[in-house]
């Protein structure tokens, strides 16, 4: 199987923190030239994940985006979403992998170089490892690994795809990129100011515009 090829910048949205819909923070991230997202939903019912889920999916379907589900495999094989991303408390990898079959987008967070290590036989299509500096956004995050901590990381899984996440802003996201992360994920920063979030994804993929 070829490896997973990760896009740059793997944004994930929030309503707490940007205070609009899914649906509106996929609309303005795909206008600023994201490729897969991730939604990401700690606080809404279940119904009202599957619901904002299935919103955000008919944006990202009409853009030929791909859609990640945070922590939930149910809401993903019921919306046929391209896959799920998966906490170390979550459901374990190969559950999700038996139930959403071999297509699916299967990432895993660590959160040291062991559970990275560790994550390299499950079956999945990269690894994320953060937080890689202190963020707000997680609640009880690990301590930060820095970029130390991210150089041994990708020294210790080869060229397993990897995203680093946690603190990362358009300040920092090259120092992540030039330590070896494929993939540089971003909430806070990225849709924390709805009014920005086109123009931001923008410069991030192009930073020279
Ligand atoms: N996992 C590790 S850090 C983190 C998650 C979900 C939060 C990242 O959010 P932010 O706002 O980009 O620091
Ligand atoms: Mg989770």
């Amino acid at each position: 199987m070829p490896l997973f090829v990760l896009p740059k910048i793997y944004p994930i949205t929030d309503v707490r923190i940007s205070g609009i819909p899914h649906a509106e923070q996929f609309q303005k991230l795909i206008h600023g030239g994201s490729e897969l997202i991730q939604i990401r939903e700690k606080h809404f019912s279940p119904r009202d994940f599957y619901e904002s889920a299935e919103a955000a999916l008919a944006v990202a379907r009409q853009n030929k985006v791909r859609i990640v589900i945070n922590d939930r495999v149910d809401i993903a094989l019921a919306l046929k979403a391209d896959g799920v991303h998966l906490g170390q408390d979550d459901l374990p990898p190969e559950y999700a992998r038996r139930i959403l079959g071999p297509d699916a987008i299967i990432g895993f967070s660590t959160h040291s170089v062991r559970q990275a290590v560790e994550a390299l036989h499950l079956p999945i299509d990269y690894i994320a490892i953060g937080p890689i500096f202190l963020t707000k956004t997680k609640a009880n995050p690990d301590l930060p690994l820095g970029i130390d901590g991210l150089l041994e990381v990708r020294k210790a899984t080869g060229d397993f795809p990897l995203v680093a996440i946690g603190g990362i802003t358009s300040e920092n996201f090259k120092q992540v990129l030039n330590a070896g992360a494929d993939s540089a994920a971003m909430i806070g920063d990225l849709i924390s100011d709805p009014g920005v979030i086109t123009q931001k994804m923008r410069q991030l993929l192009h930073p020279l515009n």
